[in-house]
């Protein structure tokens, strides 16, 4: 299978919580391997535009000021099966759903605050991708 790659956040509760490394130590055991990754705090318009596609929903308002609360990680993840296997790792949206050993059962409080972002296709790793990063700033690995 071709290398995929995939888009990830580190959401602000999660970050908060000083579990980056935990969580990166999640993808590189489950073989993803990290090709680009910065701290960020969004500004109100970097969350209103990454989340558009929820804007008519009851909880963008309060979607956007979480994401604003505090700092994130954002970082590209490239392996096989990249998208698929990043959303396996995070587990369901609303943490109750979550499968046990999954990054939300572990860290996310709700679904609300629920530590992780991860893209659900291609297409829109490609988008969520191109978002927060330039191609200098994606180092594919060579050795
Ligand atoms: P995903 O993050 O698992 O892909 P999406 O349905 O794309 O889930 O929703 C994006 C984000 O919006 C979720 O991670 C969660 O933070 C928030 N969200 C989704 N549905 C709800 C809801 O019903 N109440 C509050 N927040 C929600």
């Amino acid at each position: 299978m071709a290398l995929e790659r995939t888009f990830s956040i580190i959401k602000p509760d999660a970050v908060a919580k000083n579990v980056i490394g935990g969580i990166y130590n999640r993808f590189e055991s489950a073989g993803l391997r990290l090709v680009a990754s910065k701290m960020l705090h969004l500004s109100k318009e970097q969350a209103e535009g990454f989340y558009a596609e929820h804007s008519e929903r009851p909880f963008f308002a309060a979607l956007v000021s979480f994401m604003t609360s505090g700092p994130v990680m954002v970082q590209v993840l490239e392996g096989e099966n990249a998208v698929l296997k990043n959303r396996e790792i995070m587990g369901a949206t609303n943490p109750a759903d979550a499968l046990a050993g999954t990054l939300r059962a572990d860290y996310a409080a709700s679904i609300d605050e629920n530590a992780c972002h991860g893209s659900d296709a291609p297409e829109s790793a490609a988008r969520e991708i191109a978002y927060f990063f330039s191609d200098e700033e994606i180092c594919p690995r060579t050795r």
